[in-house]
C-alpha cells in the first residue's frame, strides 16, 4: 500500500508541483496541493515543501490563492474552464493577478497552513535551513487575510464562497436552493473536458455547469474585484470556515517559530473569534451540525441540507462540549453512519437527503479528504477508538478502491479518477 500510494504521487509530480489526477485535472490545484504536501512530506519533505511554494508563487497581490494554477505546458482543450476562460493576467491585473501565470479567479478552503506546519514538523531543520516557514508565513497571512477582510460579505466575521467550486465540493446539495436563482450560461458556448475522463453519471450536471460558467464569467466581468463583483452566489460554508480556523491556529505556531513572534497571539485571538462566528452562525442545535448559510436567500437563512462539511468543525480546536458530543452523535448516526456496519466511510452528504446519490461526486460518494480530517478531529477530542477505526476504513477502501477520486459510501467501490493524488498522500499519512 505504501508502495502504490508514493508510485502515485511519484508519477503525478510534474517537476514543481503534483497534479490531481493527469487526465481529469491535469493541472495544480489549491486545496489539493496542502493535502498532498502533507503526504509528500514522508516521501520527500523538499519536494513537500516545493509543492506549497509553487502554489504561493501564483498568490494574487490582494493575496488570494487561486484554485487552479496553470500548467503552460497542458493543451487549452485539456481541462474546462482554461487559462482562456479566467483571463487571469489581462482581467485580475487590477486585482493583482500575476502576469506570468495564468490561474483561475476563485479560491479553495485555506488547509495550506495547517500543511506548512505538518511539512515543517516533518524535518524542522531542512525546514530551517531553507528558511521555509520564514518566506511562506507572510504569504500566508496575507491569504488568510485576503478571506477575513474582503470575503466578510455577510459581515458577521465569517468567509464567504462566491462560486460552488469555492468550497471544493462542487455540486454538493447545499448549492441547490441557492444556485437555482442563477440563469445557466447556455449550453454551446462551452464544452465539458471532465466528460472525457469522467463517467457523465459520477460528474455535475450540465445544467450545474452552465451555473458555475454563469458566475464565473460575472467575477472576471467585474476583473476578479470582490468589492463590485454581483458575487449572486454567497455561502458561508461550514468546512472553509472550519479549515481557515485550523490554519489560523497553525499560522500562530508558524508564527512563534519563524515569524514575528508577537503575531502568534494575533493569530490565535483570530482564531477565537472566527470560532465564535462560526458558532453563532451556522451551528444549528436541532440539526445537531453545523449548516451552510445563504447570503442571498430573503433573510439569509441557514440551508436546510446536511453536507459532510458541517461535520468537519471537529477539526477547530476548543469547541464546547455539547457541539462536540452533538457531533459526534451525528456523525455515528442515520444520517452519515461512522461506524455502522452498512457504511465504509462518511458521506459527503445526508444519506437519508431527498437529492443524496451514492455515485455523484459530492451529493453522496465518500472522499478522502473528508475523512481524513474527520479522524484527524476525532482524535482531537480524545476519540481514539473511532479515530483508530476511521484511519483502517479510510486504508482499505483507499487500497481496494486503487486510490480513488471518491468511493461509494456502502460498498467502498472506487468513483471517479484513480491514482489520485490526495487519496495516495493521505493514506501514505496514516500509514506514517
Ligand atoms: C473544479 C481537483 C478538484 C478538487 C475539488 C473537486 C474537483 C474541479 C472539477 O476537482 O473540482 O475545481 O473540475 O470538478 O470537486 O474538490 O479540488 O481535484
Amino acid at each position: 500500500m505504501r508502495r502504490t500510494a508514493r508510485g502515485v504521487l511519484l508519477r503525478n509530480w510534474t517537476g514543481a508541483s503534483t497534479v490531481p489526477s493527469h487526465g481529469l485535472y491535469p493541472h495544480q490545484w489549491s486545496w489539493d496541493s496542502a493535502f498532498i504536501a502533507i503526504g509528500l512530506r514522508h516521501l520527500s519533505v523538499l519536494r513537500a515543501q516545493r509543492e506549497l511554494e509553487t502554489l504561493f508563487t501564483a498568490q494574487w497581490e490582494d493575496g488570494r490563492v487561486p484554485h487552479i494554477v496553470f500548467n503552460p505546458a497542458v493543451p487549452l482543450g485539456a481541462y474546462f474552464p482554461s487559462p482562456d476562460f479566467w483571463r487571469s493576467s489581462s482581467a485580475g491585473a487590477a486585482a493583482g493577478a500575476p502576469a506570468a501565470t495564468e490561474t483561475s479567479g476563485i479560491v479553495q478552503p485555506p488547509v495550506h497552513a495547517l500543511a506548512a506546519w505538518l511539512v515543517h514538523r516533518a524535518d524542522p531543520e531542512t525546514s530551517r535551513r531553507r528558511g521555509f516557514l520564514r518566506r511562506l508565513y507572510p504569504r500566508l497571512a496575507a491569504w488568510h487575510r485576503y478571506l477575513t477582510d474582503r470575503r466578510d460579505l455577510g459581515g458577521g466575521g465569517l468567509v464567504a464562497a462566491v462560486h460552488p467550486w469555492e468550497p471544493g465540493m462542487d455540486n454538493s446539495p447545499c448549492w441547490d436552493r441557492p444556485l437555482a436563482r442563477i440563469e445557466p450560461a447556455a449550453p454551446d458556448t462551452f464544452r465539458r473536458a471532465d466528460l472525457d475522463h469522467g463517467a457523465a453519471e459520477d460528474r455535475p450536471t450540465d445544467l450545474d455547469y452552465g451555473r458555475y460558467v454563469r458566475l464565473a464569467t460575472e467575477y472576471r466581468d467585474a476583473r476578479y474585484r470582490d468589492a463590485e463583483a454581483p458575487h449572486s452566489f454567497a455561502v458561508e460554508d461550514p468546512g472553509i470556515n472550519a479549515l481557515l480556523i485550523a490554519s489560523e491556529h497553525a499560522l500562530a505556531s508558524i508564527a512563534a517559530e519563524a515569524g514575528p513572534p508577537a503575531a502568534a497571539d494575533g493569530h490565535r485571538e483570530r482564531a477565537a473569534r472566527l470560532t465564535a462566528a462560526l458558532l453563532e452562525r451556522l451551528w444549528d442545535a436541532e440539526a445537531g451540525q453545523f449548516l451552510c448559510r445563504d447570503l442571498r436567500s430573503a433573510g439569509s437563512g441557514l440551508v436546510p441540507e446536511r453536507s459532510a462539511a458541517g461535520l468537519l468543525p471537529l477539526i477547530v480546536p476548543g469547541l464546547p462540549d455539547d457541539v462536540v458530543t452533538a457531533l459526534l452523535r451525528t456523525a455515528t448516526g442515520r444520517h452519515f453512519g461512522l461506524g455502522s456496519a452498512d457504511v465504509r466511510l462518511v458521506p459527503s452528504y445526508d444519506l437519508c437527503g431527498e437529492a443524496f446519490n451514492a455515485k455523484r461526486y459530492w451529493r453522496g460518494p465518500a472522499w478522502f479528504n473528508v475523512n481524513w480530517l474527520l479522524e484527524r478531529g476525532l482524535r482531537q477530542y480524545g476519540r481514539e477508538a473511532r479515530a483508530d477505526a476511521l484511519r483502517t476504513a479510510i486504508l482499505s477502501a483507499a487500497d481496494s478502491s486503487s486510490l480513488a477520486e471518491y468511493v461509494d459510501p456502502h460498498t467502498g467501490r472506487g468513483r471517479g479518477a484513480r491514482d489520485f493524488s490526495w487519496t495516495a498522500a493521505l493514506a501514505l499519512d496514516l500509514l506514517t
